[in-house]
């Protein structure tokens, strides 16, 4: 008996063990670190929602109002609220979020605690209430509310003063109280100087703690969150290693050392993940001159997948016109984006397929499959103290695939450091794609892969990891039109929209198809020429067409004016680069004006107009608004003007302007600026150009 004893408890207390391990792991893990409140987690789905910026800036083409315009310029001619529903809706966006009131402090909903608002307008005789159509048109399409409020006030008379605080909690009660639900509350951290002179000390907590008494669930976003944290650029790029955690005990409003924002704090001690906010255009705010400025869809489809496909929420900025729509021009790229995204995840691979696992923590409760099942409660888990593993899915055959979509559970917090996507392709592994941090939704992109089984292994984490989702998909090549980009010395350049496509193109004006010239490299072209362009996928399908009229090429040129050769920068004005140029503005006004730049051709041609762009850019100076244009065979004599009068409309719309004159031939050409369009003594330049005779 004696002797089996001791036996015996062995026996027991390894049957004990075994027990406590199974039940250990059917229980779910600990979490780890910080973690997301349930409205946090509401918010991590919405992923995708619109910024509207519309306000007095709209009326006065400022991006910063001064604070000092008259409430009766805020005047729309057709807003229509439930437009801007229909558009976001229709785009898949999840709620809109309106600057209700910018840095100029004017409100769009009749406040009393400022003659700075609607109420003052003359719109709808002061009756009218945009937060109100807003609120009213979101409740209609099934869409969130959120509002933009900036502490930062040009206009109160009280800012500055402790008084303005009083007032600004007034002024989210307002804003809060009578709209029904508002999701997101978006403060920006700005702190200029108001009316007098004064900066605000803003009453931070207060604010907050007012937000939460009339909108217990509303995400507040700032620099520091609490709710939301700034992603740290308006580029519209979230961190590739991007941690919703961040110390929020030490960020503030305003804070200095920002680009911590961007990847977040790795052990931080508050949930607050990143928001990431871009504007369609140049500006938040909308300005007839960027009417052809909206981004590229390439650029639109790259933003999508750096911000949203880095776990951030994308809040993309929809700078809403003067009539108080959104402007067709957005509609259509939105509607393009759309397309794409419908398209890149239209099936997924995974869903439902045999999956296996390096470790399962429990096989029922924590398997493997559960990262198919399409159930966002439901998860794959490790044991404790087991941060390495992977999850393979068998696809059962071989599949073509690009994408691929992984979620941590994060109601748990976030665990993931690293990971590496494989496929089994001709009968080995090879990796395809890696990655650092994962948190609510991660989304790599690499070229077409033809695998039967793909393993994600995730290499290191904080903790077990718990991955709720995996997803595969086929997105089909972005067929985008191609970019034409072409040198001074008359080089040609393509850039195609993705890989997987293949571009054709013609010179000759006639329309490409896949029989046409296949582009390789790049090539000369230095006659005047129209280049037109396509990308066309394996499957044949085919991109709109990209057309770039060229003349001659600039190789030769040269500018020779006496007055502003001594300037280093005014090849730019010939370096068919539209994005740099040259100006005549000096510190000592040592330059003439009216201005003149004198261009030697290098040869004899035989021309019959010319081109100006204008600078591009907000807020530019220099634009000609009356010219005179001048030829000449040896420089010296140039007899009277070919061309004169003014580029009508150019402040608005500064695009190319093209001016046509009887045929001369001419060596020499003149640019004459006689006035500018804000009545400057300077004149600048992105391009001169010339037209010549075939
Ligand atoms: C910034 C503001 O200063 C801009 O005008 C814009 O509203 C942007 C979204 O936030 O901080």
């Amino acid at each position: 008996m004696n002797l089996l004893r001791p036996r015996f408890s062995i026996f027991f207390f390894l049957l004990l063990f075994c027990r406590f391990q199974t039940s250990a792991q059917k229980s779910p893990p600990a979490p780890f670190g910080a973690t997301p409140s349930p409205q946090q987690l509401d918010w991590h789905k919405m992923e995708y929602y619109a910024f509207a910026h519309f306000n007095m800036n709209t009326f006065t083409d400022e991006e910063w109002g001064h604070g000092t315009e008259s409430p009766s310029a805020f005047n729309p001619t057709q807003l229509d609220c439930r437009q801007w529903a229909k558009v976001a809706k229709e785009a898949g966006m999840k709620g809109i979020i309106i600057t209700a009131k910018h840095h100029d402090g004017f409100c769009l909903w009749p406040s009393q605690y400022t003659q700075h608002s609607v109420k003052n307008s003359s719109w709808k005789n002061g009756k009218g209430d945009v937060l109100r159509e807003l609120s009213d048109a979101c409740k209609e399409y099934g869409l969130k509310f959120g509002v933009y409020l900036s502490p930062w006030d040009r206009n109160h008379p009280a800012y500055g003063t402790a008084e303005y605080n009083e007032i600004f909690k007034k002024t989210l009660e307002e804003v809060l109280t009578n709209y029904g639900d508002v999701f997101e509350v978006w403060f920006d951290g700005a702190n200029g100087e108001g009316p007098n002179g004064k900066k605000q000390v803003y009453d931070w907590p207060g604010f907050i703690a007012t937000v939460y008494k009339y909108q217990p669930k509303a995400i507040i976003f700032s620099d520091a969150g609490p709710g939301c944290r700034w992603v740290g650029n308006e580029e519209g790029i979230a961190g590739e290693t991007n941690w919703a955690t961040l110390n929020g005990d030490k960020v503030y409003p305003g804070y200095e050392k920002y680009q911590e924002l961007t990847p977040g704090h790795e052990d931080g001690t508050h949930w607050i993940p990143a928001e990431t906010d871009v504007s369609i255009r140049p500006g938040w705010y909308y300005h007839q001159s960027e009417d052809h400025k909206v981004k590229s869809l390439t650029h639109m489809v790259d933003i999508y997948y750096k911000s949203l496909g880095r776990g951030s929420n994308l809040l993309l900025n929809l700078p809403i016109d003067r009539r108080g729509l959104v402007h067709e021009n957005d509609v259509q790229r939105l509607k393009e984006l759309k397309a794409v995204i419908d398209a890149d995840f239209s099936t997924n691979l995974a869903k439902g397929k045999k999956v296996t696992a390096s470790q399962e923590r429990d096989k029922e409760v924590f398997a493997a499959a559960n990262v198919v099942d399409g159930d966002d409660t439901t998860y794959w888990a490790t044991a404790d103290g087991t941060h390495k593993g992977s999850v393979e899915v068998d696809l059962g055959k071989a599949t073509e695939i690009n994408r691929f979509v992984v979620q941590e559970y994060i109601k748990l917090g976030q665990r993931v450091k690293s990971f590496s996507v494989e496929a089994f392709t001709n009968g080995a592994w090879k990796e395809i794609a890696k990655g650092t941090t994962i948190g609510y939704k991660r989304i790599l992109r690499f070229p077409t892969i033809s695998a039967s089984k793909v393993r994600v292994t995730i290499l290191e984490a904080k903790a077990s990891p718990l991955i709720t989702n995996v997803e595969l998909y086929h997105a089909p090549a972005l067929l985008a039109a191609p970019e034409i980009n072409r040198t001074k010395e008359g080089v040609v350049s393509l850039r195609a929209p993705d890989t997987g496509v293949t571009l054709y193109y013609t010179t000759d004006g006639s329309e490409p198809n896949k029989q046409s010239k296949k582009y390789k490299a790049s090539f000369p072209l230095q006659t005047k020429a129209t280049l037109k362009a396509l990308a066309i996928d394996a499957s044949g399908k085919q991109s709109p067409v990209s057309r770039m009229d060229f003349d001659i090429a600039k190789k030769k040129w040269k500018v020779i004016s006496t007055q502003a050769v001594a300037y280093k920068n005014i090849a730019k004005l010939i370096d068919d680069d539209p994005e740099t140029g040259w100006s005549s503005r000096t510190k000592d006004n040592s330059l003439p004006f009216p201005c003149e730049v004198v261009i030697d051709l290098g040869e004899e041609l035989a021309l019959e107009g010319f081109t100006y762009l204008p600078l591009q850019g907000r807020n530019i100076e220099g634009t000609i608004a009356q010219y005179e244009f001048y030829v000449s065979q040896d420089g010296k004599s140039w007899g009277k003007p070919v061309s004169s009068g003014e580029f009508s409309n150019i402040k608005n719309n500064p695009v190319l302007q093209t001016k046509h004159f009887t045929q001369v031939k001419a060596r020499f050409i003149k640019l004459k600026a006689l006035t500018e369009i804000h009545n400057k003594n300077f004149a600048s330049f992105a391009e001169i150009g010339v037209l010549t005779t075939k």
